[in-house]
């Protein structure tokens, strides 16, 4: 992509309403603009790091055995009646009326939605497990919105349900995600801690959050020290196998959030005990028939009799994460991408537009570069060098290569590492084979 028919509405000044570092450096990286409180439109760089984030999510999702679907954002009244949530969700549900004055809602989360499908189209134990997922828009009318992306009104969510037909199977549909979760945040190069989490609205007594620790977290998070120096990898586990003692292994060192922390219970001496600020980028539910019973889902269970539904639901906040990997991944000047979320691998800077000789290098590498596909964010725009290079580290792409007049004579161009700040010349047709490499 050029730069100069690029969108990228860059801030010179911090914009005033921004509190954390990840709002502040989305709106100065022209990556999102708001348009009412919590609301935000997604501007070409934003999108294609939350696209990226996305896909990360879809494909350990897939690879878990879980099913892609899409529901609607707009659900009718009449479901949430059926389970009881029409009312307890209180004033954060957003109400409308259609023209036939028939009661609509935006949906804050979907398990009656998914639920009167499973129920119409399952009724035999030998049609489970399934577990069913969409990466759609939310919307929850937040007392407080703020951060940004972080507790918006409107945000994009990846949830889906699991389908068993007896507890044992449920508890091994949660294993899964369990497993899955922690593999997604590992390829994003985040530290999801799994803590022992309370149910709130949506109900169940097994419950995690993911949660990263971060100092400009929303919730207070206790962990054991060792959590500190524990590498969560991402894993290769068989999801066919029994997932018990993986989930033993990765819930054997305390971790919970507040509202599961008592203090004169916890089973770890004080000076063993981290009390952190934590953001939640997961968190995973398991409820039983809390749904299945009040909306009908029943199966006919090995022995023909009538059971109902056993049930979870998995949530990762897609958009949050966009600014939690700003939080965890940034310096003085900018945002410093993980190359499995960057918007480009690279950025391609010419110094010297008005040089014929340095354009038309410039425009050959960006030819071989894309021909290689390498994804190219090439700066080819008439500002200066100073500019240039704020504006590069600004939106963070993890390797800049650039071009000017003294390197072309040479045949050399720079190469510039964003995180370690490592430069080095290389010689131009050798470039290439680098970044393709
Ligand atoms: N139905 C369940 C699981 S699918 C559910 O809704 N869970 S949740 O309420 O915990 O939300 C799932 C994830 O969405 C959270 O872990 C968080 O990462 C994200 N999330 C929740 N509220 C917001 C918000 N206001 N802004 C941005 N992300 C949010």
């Amino acid at each position: 992509m050029r730069l100069s028919e690029y969108f990228l509405p860059l801030l010179r000044e911090n914009p005033s309403e921004a509190q954390i570092v990840s709002h502040r450096l989305m709106l100065r990286a022209g990556m999102i603009r708001q348009s009412s409180a919590g609301i935000y439109s997604w501007l070409p760089l934003g999108l294609r790091v939350l696209k990226r984030v996305e896909q990360i999510v879809r494909e350990e999702q897939d690879r878990s055995g879980a099913l892609e679907i899409l529901m609607p954002t707009i659900q009718p009244a009449e479901l949430w009646r059926e389970s009881g949530r029409y009312d307890d969700y209180g004033k954060e549900m957003l109400r409308i009326k259609d023209r036939h004055d028939r009661e609509m809602l935006y949906g804050p989360t979907n398990e009656e939605q998914v639920t009167d499908i499973v129920r119409g189209a399952i009724k035999s134990y030998r049609d489970l497990p399934k577990n069913l997922y969409h990466i759609q828009w939310k919307f929850r009318d937040e007392v407080r919105p703020r951060f940004g992306v972080m507790r918006g009104r409107e945000f994009l969510m990846k949830d889906n349900y699991s389908f068993d037909v007896d507890a044992a199977g449920a508890k091994h549909s949660y294993n899964k995600m369990f497993l899955a979760y922690l593999r997604t945040f590992a390829r994003m190069g985040l530290k999801a801690i799994p803590m022992r989490a309370d149910t709130g609205p949506i109900g169940g007594d097994l419950s995690h959050e993911f949660q990263i620790l971060a100092e400009t977290g929303e919730s207070e998070v206790f962990c054991d020290r060792a959590w500190l120096n524990t590498d969560i990898l991402a894993e290769e586990v068989d999801y066919d196998s029994d997932l018990e003692p993986f989930f033993r292994h990765w819930t054997s060192l305390y971790a919970a959030t507040d509202e599961m922390h008592k203090p004169d219970t916890c089973p770890i001496p004080s000076e063993q005990l981290v009390t952190a600020r934590g953001i939640e980028v997961g968190h995973i539910f398991y409820f039983g028939t809390k749904y299945s019973v009040p909306l009908g889902a029943l199966v006919a269970g090995p022995d023909g009799e009538m059971v109902p539904l056993e049930m979870g639901s998995y949530g990762i906040g897609v958009s949050r994460l966009v600014g939690t990997l700003i939080e965890a991944n940034h310096d003085d000047n900018g945002i410093i991408w993980p190359d499995s979320v960057a918007p480009f691998s690279l950025g391609l800077i010419n110094l010297r537009v008005a040089d014929a000789r340095c354009r038309a290098a410039a425009d050959a590498l960006y030819g071989k570069l894309r021909s290689a596909g390498v994804t190219v964010l090439y700066d080819d725009r008439d500002e200066s060098p100073g500019a240039k290079f704020a504006a590069m580290d600004l939106i963070g792409l993890p390797d800049q290569l650039i071009l000017g007049p003294r390197g072309l004579a040479a045949g050399t161009i720079e190469w510039k590492h964003r995180r370690s700040g490592a430069r080095q010349d290389l010689p131009i047709d050798t470039a290439v084979a680098r970044f393709v490499a």
